[in-house]
């Protein structure tokens, strides 16, 4: 059975990671859209790669949880694409072996002049030279409101393809992962969304399963053999 898993913010929930919802999109009092956007981090690059080195601090500091582990499980028996919006590693720390960071990763840093990609240190400040070509034009490898987001084209293709699409712990707020449902009902995939409750997106799935996700999910991984 080939199956798509879109995971968000929830499914790090449990591992001590702060939701957008919850701190309901607000950070140091600024929306999270003014601060994870281009012009965002030119009007004040200091503030937004504090937001980023606190959010990697944090982590670095939190352990996956018992969803990442059943998703990692998953990979080892059924043909499955994992696509997450979060930027923290914990699908991978967790054994998942290839995640789509489709909004980047607070690990990855990026030369906004020469495109040059490297492991971010642990804080990161403006004014930090690229390491290939000595411009201070580093930023964190984050997709932000209003880039392009990465691997689409797998993404599509995968859900193209999938007989079954989960959704983990997404409010469906943004795109276009919001509408990555919707992409794969179209298509003949059986739509499930796993949440603590309805997504803004809900009606584009043909179930829900509601509960923490460190419950759920290992039981629903389990009952696919
Ligand atoms: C794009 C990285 C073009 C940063 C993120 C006007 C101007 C410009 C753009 C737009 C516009 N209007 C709309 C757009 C598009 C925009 C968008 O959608 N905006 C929204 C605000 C309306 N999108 C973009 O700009 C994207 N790029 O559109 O490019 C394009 C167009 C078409 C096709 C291709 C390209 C880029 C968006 C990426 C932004 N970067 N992240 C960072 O992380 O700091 S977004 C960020 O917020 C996350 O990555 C994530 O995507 C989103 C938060 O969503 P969730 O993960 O769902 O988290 P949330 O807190 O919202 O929900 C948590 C859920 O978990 C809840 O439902 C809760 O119930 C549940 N939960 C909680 N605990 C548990 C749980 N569930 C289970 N168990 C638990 N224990």
């Amino acid at each position: 059975m080939r199956i798509a898993v879109l995971t968000g913010a929830g499914i790090s929930a449990e591992s001590g990671l702060a939701t957008f919802r919850a701190v309901d999109g607000l950070w140091e009092s600024h929306r999270i859209e003014d601060v994870a956007t281009p012009e965002g981090f030119a009007a004040d690059p200091a503030l937004v790669h504090r937001f980023y080195n606190m959010r990697r601090a944090n982590a670095a500091a939190a352990r996956p949880n018992a969803a990442h582990l059943a998703l990692a499980d998953l990979a080892r028996r059924h043909d499955l694409t994992l696509v997450t919006q979060n930027v923290d590693d914990l699908h991978e720390r967790a054994g998942s072996p290839a995640v789509i960071h489709m909004h980047g990763t607070l690990n990855g840093a990026l030369c906004a002049a020469c495109g040059h990609r490297w492991a971010a240190p642990a804080v990161m400040a403006p004014g930090d030279p690229c390491p290939a070509c000595a411009r201070p034009a580093t930023r964190p490898d984050i997709v932000w409101f209003g880039e392009m987001p990465y691997g689409l084209d797998r993404i599509w293709e995968a859900l193209e393809t999938a007989d079954l699409f989960a959704a983990i712990g997404t409010s469906g707020n943004v795109y276009p992962a919001a509408g990555f449902a919707q992409h794969a009902r179209r298509r003949g995939a059986e739509c499930l969304e796993l949440n603590l409750e309805a997504s803004a997106n809900a009606r584009d799935f043909h179930r829900r399963i509601v509960g923490p996700a460190s419950r759920t999910v290992p039981e629903w991984v389990a009952s696919l053999g």
